[in-house]
């Protein structure tokens, strides 16, 4: 096990697209070991491997109040998304310190690969919704804050570079 670095915006690897996993494989399993250590340490609800720069289409995932609810999604598909639509205070772990509002749909139905590499459909909604949407944009190398005004995304990313130029001084 171990933590591993999450990239932070506007490093240009985040928008990387993730390519599909091949086999679920011991590899892909220590993968999702590393990746949820990290998440939990981090205190996320999600994680996307985008964002620990290994650009596969793998996410972890934990939106349970006792953090003991872990879910894994393998080359997830997006079977149905809900016409109806919700603005959400959204944060993330590769944007830290930033929250701003995203509209997604309320509810949505995917297909994915468990860790065993069964075929599983999950239909979701409320915050586990929104975070299934927010870590497959960062599968496609989008990060929430594209979603936001060119005035405010440029506020983000002048702030984030000076924070980043601080924290290696
Ligand atoms: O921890 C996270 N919280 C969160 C809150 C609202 C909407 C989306 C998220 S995902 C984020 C973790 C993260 O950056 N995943 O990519
Ligand atoms: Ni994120």
């Amino acid at each position: 096990m171990a933590l591993l670095p999450i990239l932070c915006y506007p490093d240009p690897r985040l928008h990387k697209v993730a390519q599909p996993v091949a086999a679920v494989d011991d590899r892909v399993r220590a993968l999702l070991d590393d990746m949820f250590e990290t998440m939990y340490d981090a205190q996320g609800i999600g994680l996307a491997a985008t964002q620990v720069d290994v650009h596969e289409r793998i996410i972890t995932m934990d939106v349970s109040e006792d953090r003991d609810t872990p879910v894994v999604l393998i080359n997830p598909e997006i079977l149905w998304a809900s016409e109806d639509k919700q603005v959400g205070e959204e944060g993330c772990l590769s944007v830290p310190g930033i929250y701003d509002g995203v509209e997604r749909s309320t509810a949505v139905r995917v297909r994915a690969l468990d860790a065993q590499g069964q075929s599983r459909e999950i239909e979701a909604e409320g915050l586990m919704a929104i975070c299934i949407q927010h870590e497959m944009d960062h599968l496609l190398g989008k990060v929430f804050v594209e979603y936001l005004s060119p005035l405010k995304r440029n506020r983000i990313k002048t702030k984030l570079v000076k924070q980043q130029q601080r924290a290696r001084a």
